[in-house]
């Protein structure tokens, strides 16, 4: 009797070891999988660059039009993804801009780039603005869309 429950108790400690030991390589083999998934995804980043644009023409009586535009005019973000948003000035000197809805803002200016991280956490349209040409007097109206959903 003495013998068979001395056994009975070694037999159990083996089992529990043996259970802690499958327990333990489930357990890390779930954290060598996740681990690097985790960390790809935190530094994902998504790069838009958008360029200043302008567009010329001339009237038959030799009047002058010219409208300043962002390039792309519509920018596709998903809801609560980082992006970059990397502003490259081509045409016009100097463009004073803002996010409406965010308190994003900033200028870029003609050979230089402008960078600006940002999170949308709500879906919506965002116009993006050019408050240096914001209206059809001022070379204008020089808006996108950033459309979060
Ligand atoms: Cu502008």
């Amino acid at each position: 009797m003495g013998f068979f429950s001395i056994n009975g108790k070694v037999f159990r400690k083996v089992l529990l070891a043996g259970l802690f030991v499958i327990a333990a390589a489930v357990w890390y083999s779930f954290q060598a999988k996740t681990i690097p998934v985790f960390q790809a995804e935190e530094e994902q980043i998504r790069e838009i660059t958008i360029v200043t644009n302008e567009i010329a023409a001339e009237t038959e009586d030799g009047k002058k039009l010219e409208v300043y535009r962002w390039d792309p005019g519509t920018i596709y973000v998903r809801k609560g993804e980082k992006v970059r948003l990397r502003f490259f000035g081509i045409k016009g000197e100097e463009h004073s801009f803002m996010i409406e809805g965010t308190d994003v803002q900033g200028t870029i200016k003609k050979g230089k780039e402008t960078v600006i991280t940002a999170r949308f956490d709500k879906k919506g349209i965002y116009p993006l603005i050019c408050i240096t040409h914001h209206d059809h007097e001022r070379q204008g109206p020089m808006v996108a869309y950033i459309v979060v959903d």
